[in-house]
């Protein structure tokens, strides 16, 4: 077993609201050690154009054998482990520095797409056996979180040691969108069957899910090392 930690990022709030969850599980599992690494937690700004000097920057600084990047996907009800990311960089929304990307490369001259390295198929089971609902997903959209996964993936292709990267887009905790419910009463402008972005789950197994994420991602590696 070498000592390079796990980095495991998580977003700040973005798009109006005034907590994310990915930032709450990265606090709660900062300096943590798991499947015998420590974990490193780092904040991550909402940020298109500081995100590949980040990636790079981490990558050096932390030296990490594995990147497990998380980030808010409002609507989904299940711990979601991203296959793949795509270097398009195409908002609905802006970013916090107010930049909307249209049809945008992320970075020029590189692949279309790049695989999470992440050893997905264990960590789905190893959830779903510990009683904690997810599933893998062919896409992390077209906003800060497939640029994220993109810049790492791009960025561990040019790092001197092996590094494994992935992203996990979580749930809203339950008081998100408990929060969201006293709202939409207050505006009494939509009725409740006209959302589709009601879905919680508790942040206590939120990070139950991610620590069994870096427990089967830490097996795998080791496991790669020891052959
Ligand atoms: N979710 C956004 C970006 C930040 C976050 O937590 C996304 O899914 O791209």
């Amino acid at each position: 077993m070498d000592d390079r930690p796990v980095l495991v990022t998580g977003f700040e709030p973005y798009g109006g609201r005034g907590r994310n969850p990915a930032h709450e599980v990265m606090q709660a599992l900062h300096d943590r050690v798991i499947g015998g690494r420590r974990v490193a937690g780092v904040g991550l700004p909402v940020s298109l154009g500081r995100m590949p000097a980040i990636a790079t920057a981490l990558l050096n600084d932390i030296n990490p054998a594995i990147v497990i990047s998380l980030g808010l996907w409002p609507g989904e009800s299940l711990i979601r482990l991203e296959r793949i990311a795509v270097n398009i960089a195409d908002f609905e929304i802006a970013d916090n520095e107010g930049v909307l990307a249209v049809d945008q490369e992320i970075r020029s001259s590189e692949p279309a797409a790049l695989l999470s390295t992440l050893p997905l198929r264990a960590m789905e089971r190893a959830i779903l056996d510990a009683g904690i609902p997810a599933r893998l997903s062919a896409t992390a959209g077209t906003y800060l979180c497939n640029a994220c996964l993109y810049n790492f993936l791009a960025a561990a292709r040019q790092h001197p040691d092996p590094v494994e990267c992935g992203f996990i887009h979580v749930p809203y905790m339950q008081e998100q969108v408990a929060e969201l419910l006293v709202t939409m009463r207050e505006q009494a402008s939509l009725e409740v069957h006209q959302r589709r972005d009601l879905a919680s789950m508790s942040l206590s197994d939120i990070v139950r899910a991610v620590e069994i994420a870096i427990e089967a991602s830490c097996h795998a590696v080791s496991g790669a090392v020891t052959v």
